[in-house]
């Protein structure tokens, strides 16, 4: 299987996360891809023209990261990272929304913040903060009842945090939450994501 991989990106990092404590990470080829450049083949996977995206062995094309993680976790039948149909698995999806949407608000915040100061949408900025504060606020009174053992939402919120201090570390999100403090510090302490940290922030 062949990964379009970035990196920088945390939503792949997600997929080499999951991959990882999956135990399916050696199938896994990584192809290094400049999202900007129109021959990178990006486009030929997926037509939103965004990493990451999977080219399985039969050539068929998964996306986005949140698929591309189950399809992962399907593959050894001993690994858990989605819990089956019931009421546990609602819960986990709608934890790992709340985790990935702080990703994407830090990633929209980002672009925002670097566009010409003239451009710049002050507002839209502000309402990313808002909702990225939000969403750790309510992880925060959730941390206690979190799994001991990894799954898609507990990877995603871990990422969400490394990106946080790889991309916003001005945003000082372990002020006023020693419970997420101390669990990303346990949490990121993991194999699976020591091997996947961005360059740039090792
Ligand atoms: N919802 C997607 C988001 C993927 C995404 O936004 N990837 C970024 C890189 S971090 C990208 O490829 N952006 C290119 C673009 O927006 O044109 C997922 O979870 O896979």
């Amino acid at each position: 299987m062949q990964l379009h991989y970035m990196p920088s990106s945390p939503y792949v990092r997600k997929v080499c996360v999951c991959a990882i404590e999956a135990g399916v990470d050696e199938l896994i080829e990584r192809v290094d891809t400049d999202i900007r450049d129109k021959e990178s083949g990006i486009r030929d996977a997926n037509p939103l023209g965004k990493v990451p995206a999977m080219r399985l062995k039969n050539g068929d094309v998964l996306f986005d990261s949140v698929v591309i993680c189950e399809f992962l976790d399907n593959i050894n039948e001993d690994s858990r990272l989605f819990p089956g149909y019931g009421p546990e698995r609602w819960d986990v999806l709608r934890q790992h929304a709340q985790a990935n949407g702080i990703i994407d608000a830090v990633w929209i915040r980002r672009r925002e913040g670097i566009r010409d100061a003239a451009k710049r949408s002050e507002s839209l900025m502000r309402h990313q903060v808002r909702a990225i504060n939000a969403a750790l606020d309510a992880f925060e009174k959730e941390v206690p009842a979190f799994s001991e053992n990894p799954n898609i939402a507990t990877i995603t919120l871990g990422v969400a945090m490394g990106y946080m201090d790889f991309r916003m570390p001005e945003m000082s999100w372990r002020d006023d939450r020693p419970a997420l403090t101390d669990w990303y510090m346990t949490f990121s302490e993991r194999p699976s994501m020591r091997d996947t940290m961005p360059e740039d922030a090792k």
